[in-house]
């Protein structure tokens, strides 16, 4: 059974005019490893850490302002949040279409609230907590080209034509404002596409990027703004000591108008100057170590890196199947051909590198995770390739082949084949980071050992299911498998309204 939404009642949970505050006691463990007569032992002991939540549930007026508007990703969500507020059908060949959020997490998932005579019950993930309805955002934000977002649509070729005339009113108006474009971080293919450009020094260049995000909101009454990255995959930034190694390194360089510093990196700066939550869909690396540190010193939130749409969401799903089944893969050969700008942008070594990274590290934590299977250091050959193939536009070809060591030897090979609209993947995907992103900024916790509540730390690993490489601070376990990266952020929702985690037991009918 389906219910929109609940509201919990218990000692542990108090709804105000204002806010849900929590109190959860966070079941976990501790370890140590003791010599106990003569030989060492690990030692397990449970822990039960009480922590407090208080979620404010004054859910803003929020204005999202795109890196890479003109974009096929920024087009295209941009539209499709045009088309579900409008209550926009079309005709395709097959059916009359209606405007959906399929693909969102926090729009188009469930989660078990529990079970009512016999039956399972389940709620939207959007009834966790108050959130921002996708339907009211308003977009904005920077390209280096000048095309108008309908125009850009018609460039992206991604929805059916008689969308595309319904939503034309709607988007002529809106031009992305002039961006940063330097063509060493980019592949040179894009060079005549960059007649929108923001001159001057990279300071000067920062200063534009704040006084358009504080024109923005002033123009659009919003409370808050979040600015997303969606251009394009740039090179990785050399990593230079004294130039972007800390925080001080990194504002200096940015006076001495250093050219190591990368656009994606500037409108990062700009952000986290203006504590405006900054997240990278890209696979470079803009959060360089001073930018981090910056963000972490100035306790503005930054999340990324590249969405995590498609094969590598297949990915860490199945290999973490594979691992927890007891089955060892070998070999990942993952191969991808798409011939949208982005894959044009792709077929340049330097930017090709920055994705291939990406998409490379995805598996650590699975294997790592199991050394019956593994041997220390041992991973399976892995590789990545991508080909640039103009005809197929934003439909996405991937072609994946798993081999895995069974039982006594034997071997299993698991092909996939997956054809589907890139953008149409990525653009529910850019919707949740920035929901929940903006959500968290509204939760502040504490521990029972710490006298004050705080926000979460400013890298925001809760987005992690969203990312292909999560971003977390210095120290922190990267968590790559999809089903612990859902749990985490479903079970910490939870948390702020006093329900357990999700644990599967179901004992009442055991
Ligand atoms: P796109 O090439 O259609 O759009 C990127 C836009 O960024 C272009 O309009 C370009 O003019 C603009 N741009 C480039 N540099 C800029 C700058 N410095 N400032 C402002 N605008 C700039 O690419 P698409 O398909 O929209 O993808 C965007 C990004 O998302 C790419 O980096 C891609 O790798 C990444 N991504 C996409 C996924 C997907 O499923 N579509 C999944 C994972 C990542
Ligand atoms: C080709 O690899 C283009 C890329 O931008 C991908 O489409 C994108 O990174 C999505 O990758 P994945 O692995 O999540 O499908």
């Amino acid at each position: 059974m389906f219910i929109e939404n609940f509201k919990v009642e218990c000692p542990n949970v108090r709804y105000t005019e204002t806010e849900i505050q929590s109190v959860y006691n966070y079941e976990t463990t501790e370890l140590v490893h003791e010599n106990r007569n003569g030989t060492y032992q690990w030692i397990v002991k449970p822990k039960s850490v009480k922590y407090e939540f208080k979620t404010d549930t004054h859910v803003p007026k929020l204005g999202v302002m795109l890196v890479g508007w003109g974009g096929n990703n920024g087009s295209t969500l941009t539209g499709g949040v045009i088309a579900n507020r409008e209550g926009i059908s079309w005709a395709t060949k097959d059916k009359i279409q209606q405007a959906n959020y399929f693909g969102s997490l926090t729009q188009a998932s469930a989660i078990r609230v529990g079970s009512f005579q016999g039956e399972e019950i389940y709620a939207p993930f959007k009834s966790l907590l108050p959130m921002v309805n996708p339907d009211d955002i308003v977009f904005g934000g920077w390209d280096i080209s000048n095309m108008n977002l309908a125009d850009a649509m018609g460039r992206a070729k991604v929805f059916d034509i008689d969308l595309q005339k319904q939503l034309r009113p709607y988007m002529e108006s809106m031009v992305p404002l002039p961006g940063i474009y330097d063509p060493d971080f980019i592949a040179a293919n894009q060079e005549e596409r960059a007649n929108n450009v923001i001159k001057g020094t990279k300071k000067e260049q920062v200063q534009q990027i704040i006084k358009d995000i504080k024109e923005f909101k002033a123009a659009t009454k919003v409370d808050k703004v979040v600015v997303l990255w969606t251009a394009n995959t740039e090179r990785y930034s050399n990593l230079v000591v004294g130039l972007n190694d800390t925080s001080e390194n990194l504002l200096a360089a940015l006076d001495r108008n250093e050219a190591e510093i990368s656009p994606s990196t500037l409108y990062a700066i700009a952000c986290v100057m203006e504590n405006v939550p900054f997240i990278n869909g890209s696979p470079q690396n803009t959060f360089v170590p001073g930018l981090i540190d910056f963000a972490i010193e100035k306790n503005s939130l930054i999340g990324g890196d590249d969405f995590k749409s498609g094969q590598t969401k297949m990915k860490s799903v199945l290999v973490d199947f594979l691992v927890g089944a007891g089955i060892k893969p070998t070999s990942i050969v993952s191969y991808n051909h798409l011939g949208n700008n982005d894959g044009m942008n792709l077929s340049a070594p330097q930017t090709f590198r920055s994705k291939e990274i990406s998409k490379s590290n995805v598996v650590d934590d699975m294997v790592n995770s199991n050394a019956i299977l593994f041997e220390p250091g041992e991973h399976p050959d892995h590789v990545v390739v991508i080909k640039y193939v103009p005809y197929v536009g934003d439909s996405k070809r991937a072609m994946d082949e798993y081999t895995s060591e069974i039982f006594m030897g034997g071997k299993n090979t698991i092909v996939l084949h997956n054809t589907c609209e890139d953008s149409l993947l990525a653009a529910p995907i850019i919707l949740d980071l920035v929901l929940l992103a903006e959500l968290s900024t509204r939760i502040q916790f504490k521990a029972e050992n710490e006298g004050k509540f705080h926000l979460f730390h400013p890298v925001a690993t809760i987005l992690s299911y969203l990312t292909k490489a999560p971003l977390v601070p210095p120290g922190t376990p990267v968590v790559n498998a999809l089903s612990k990266q859902r749990a985490m952020l479903e079970n910490i929702l939870r948390a702020c309204v006093g329900l357990a985690p999700e644990n599967n037991m179901i004992l009442e009918y055991k």
